[in-house]
């Protein structure tokens, strides 16, 4: 079941840059940063809220490392913008089965690795009304992380 919004993924050119807009405009400070080699994208995590299931909501800003990578392409297209909407679910295997047999193109066989040691999937745009959407499992929390369920930075 999809509980939350986990993320909105937004591309950029300059991650330094829309980290420091981020804060400077919002007050959001980088809860999370890491390159994430096979997804082709640098990327900074700022938490927005916890939500009622334990997990919370975040921005997840993304600069391609790699001009042929989904974000490179897109940003080469369309300019900077939002990029895809995550759905987080307790169960990201079982959701994307569903979803499967609802006849929308899971783009991945097995889920991936995503931000903070999370389990990904996509769901392919043209299937979804023209929104990338990705489904996302948190790793489960460590005993020495804050409330909100999620690894520390
Ligand atoms: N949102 C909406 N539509 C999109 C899109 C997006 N993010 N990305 C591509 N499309 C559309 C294109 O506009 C294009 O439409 P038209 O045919 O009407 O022009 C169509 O999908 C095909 O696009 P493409 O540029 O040829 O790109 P590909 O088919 O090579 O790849 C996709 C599209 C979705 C399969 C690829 O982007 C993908 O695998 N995405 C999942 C992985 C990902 O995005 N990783 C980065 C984020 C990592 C993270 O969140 O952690
Ligand atoms: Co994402």
């Amino acid at each position: 079941m999809l509980t939350r919004i986990d993320h909105i993924g937004i591309a950029c050119f300059d991650l330094d840059k829309t980290v420091e807009f981020y804060r400077a405009t919002y007050g959001f400070e980088v809860y999370h940063s890491e390159i994430n080699e096979e997804q082709g994208v640098r990327e900074a995590m700022l938490r927005i809220n916890g939500t009622d299931d334990g997990g919370a909501t975040y921005l997840q800003l993304l600069e391609p490392v790699r001009e042929d990578s989904p974000v490179g392409k897109w940003l080469a297209k369309n300019g900077e913008g939002v990029h895809h909407v995550a759905f987080g679910t307790a169960d990201v295997d079982a959701d994307a089965a569903d979803i499967r047999d609802k006849g929308v193109r899971v783009l991945y066989e097995e889920p991936r690795r995503g931000s903070m040691g999370s389990r990904i999937t996509f769901l392919h745009p043209k299937d979804c009304h023209g929104i990338l959407t990705e489904l996302v499992t948190s790793a489960p929390p460590a005993p020495s992380d804050p409330p909100g369920g999620h690894p520390a930075p």
